[in-house]
């Protein structure tokens, strides 16, 4: 793609970072022919969060949540350019970043960089979890985030099992062992426990009924309900369905620390000790090192410890003429760090774009052949001008066998479902959201697999 259009104007860069959520909506729906896209991200791929809890059990196959950067930069009008690397600094006044890759030697770690420069910077490089500085979590606990989370998470489960069927009914380190202990009630929590329950009593307890009669899952929330996006009868029932199908509900429950082998809280004011085999951190996001670094070169605008703070038309403060930032990375009153409010910033922000090359265009038109746009020159500042608007669709989350809760949003009205049926809606709309029609069918034929034959208890 050259640099200039055929009537002589400059085309633009844009420099997207990350292949999140955010990211990936922004470039499945820019017309990447009007300018220069460059992709950076530390992840070749596209990953399909809501399913992520999914995984560590196999009722989902990793793969089959995953797409290729370049699988998607390949269906665009345009070229676009991708770079397997991190951003780690930006120099905003010069419209300048530097980007780091790692090459894998043999026996060394071979760090090379490269500098771009960028018209438009689009931040979506999401957050990471956080454990609020509690000491011990970042060291004994599984996060949930990546593939890899996911992989750990699998290998110690099913390790600690075939651990415990080798050690005597009375030895405690065997109920240890079993003692799998999830932290934080909202949905990625909520959906974890009860895959790993649902993997418990559909599978395990045809090969192994002893051990899985022993198994105990927990789950511990800080507030005194889970799910606290939802409404009022669906939390209720929802934590009555958990309590039946066995799951510990510890609610009002803050850890305080964790060791090797145990987890200490607080409950009502009383200290409790939860020994564990295997503890999942399912709360909590702070920024990344990347948005750190910019809030700090931004101290005056950027006043958030919380996240980039941005305008309504997604400008990062201090930054407003060339950076935008989207996702989990931001922080905004009313938009919450969830993957459908990244999805309609990107293609918030595609709109944007198209506009901004409108413009530039109408300006170079004005310069060159001295036509008089002024009237539709307003006009695209205007439009240009309009704020992002957040339309929540509703949330969903899936309980354990075979139950879901779904609340839809549908103009003014709210829908409510939960059970059998809710199932069925929540793995519709999944399957409909997933990127690729490659993904989509993976997904659906692993929900055939695992209805069939199980799930795969092979490490
Ligand atoms: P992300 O999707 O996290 O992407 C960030 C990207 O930036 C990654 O590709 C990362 O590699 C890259 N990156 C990081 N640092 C740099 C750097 N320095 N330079 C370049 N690239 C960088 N939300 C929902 O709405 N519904 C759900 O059901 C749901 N379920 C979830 C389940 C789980 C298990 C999890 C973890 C989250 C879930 N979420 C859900 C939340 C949702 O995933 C996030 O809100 C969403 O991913 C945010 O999108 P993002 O683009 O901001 O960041
Ligand atoms: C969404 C989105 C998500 C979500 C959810 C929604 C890509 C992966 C829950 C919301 C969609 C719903 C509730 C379906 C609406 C269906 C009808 C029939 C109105 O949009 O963004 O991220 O998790």
């Amino acid at each position: 793609q050259s640099t200039t259009f055929p009537n002589g104007s400059k085309r633009k860069t844009i420099v997207i970072l990350g292949s999140g959520w955010g990211s990936i909506s922004l470039l499945k729906t820019l017309d990447t022919s009007l300018y220069n896209v460059v992709v950076v991200s530390p992840r070749n791929y596209f990953l399909f969060t809501p399913l992520l809890p999914s995984t560590p059990m196999r009722t989902i196959e990793l793969k089959s949540i995953t797409e290729p950067v370049r699988a998607i930069m390949r269906q665009r009008k345009g070229e676009v350019t991708y770079y397997e690397a991190t951003a780690n600094d930006i120099d905003i006044k010069n419209k300048k970043l530097t980007l780091q890759t790692t090459c894998h030697d043999d026996n060394e770690n071979m760090q090379r960089e490269l500098q771009l420069d960028y018209d438009y910077l689009v931040v979506g490089i999401g957050a990471q979890s956080t454990t609020f500085n509690i000491p011990g979590v970042y060291e004994n606990a599984n996060f949930l985030k990546e593939i890899s989370d996911s992989e750990k998470i699998r290998l110690k489960v099913l390790k600690n099992i075939e651990t415990a069927s080798f050690l005597k009914k009375d030895d405690p380190e065997r109920q240890r062992l079993l003692n799998f202990v999830v932290v934080g009630g909202g949905p990625t929590g909520v959906e974890f426990a009860a895959e790993l329950n649902d993997y418990v009593s559909q599978d395990l307890k045809k090969w192994l009924p002893d051990i899985s009669k022993d198994i105990k899952v927990t789950l511990v929330e800080a507030l005194p309900n889970i799910l606290n996006m939802f409404e009022k009868s669906l939390i209720d029932y929802t934590q009555t369905f958990l309590q039946k199908e066995n799951i510990d509900l510890k609610l009002k429950t803050m850890v305080q620390s964790v060791d090797e082998n145990i987890v200490t809280a607080k409950m009502d004011g009383k200290e409790v000790e939860i020994p564990y085999g295997v503890l999942v951190w399912a709360t909590g996001n702070a920024p990344t090192q990347l948005a750190k670094k910019m809030m700090n070169d931004l101290k005056e605008e950027q006043t958030s410890p919380r996240g980039l703070l941005i305008n309504d038309r997604l400008q990062m403060l201090g930054a407003e003429d060339s950076v935008f930032a989207i996702g989990d990375c931001t922080f905004h009153p009313g938009l919450f760090p969830t993957a459908q409010v990244a999805h309609q910033e990107g293609g918030y922000l595609a709109e944007q774009f198209k506009l901004l090359h409108q413009l530039d265009q109408c300006k170079w038109e004005m310069n060159t052949a001295n036509t008089d746009n002024t009237k539709e020159l307003n006009k695209l500042e205007n439009k240009l001008n309009e704020p992002f608007k957040y339309i929540h669709r509703g949330t969903l989350s899936y309980i354990g066998a075979e139950r879901a809760i779904v609340e839809l949003t549908i103009g003014d009205n709210k829908f409510k479902m939960h059970g059998p049926f809710a199932f069925w809606f929540w793995k519709t709309v999944y399957l409909s959201m997933c990127l690729s029609f490659k993904n989509r069918a993976l997904v659906a034929f692993d929900w055939c697999k695992t209805y069939f034959f199980g799930r795969d208890s092979s490490v």
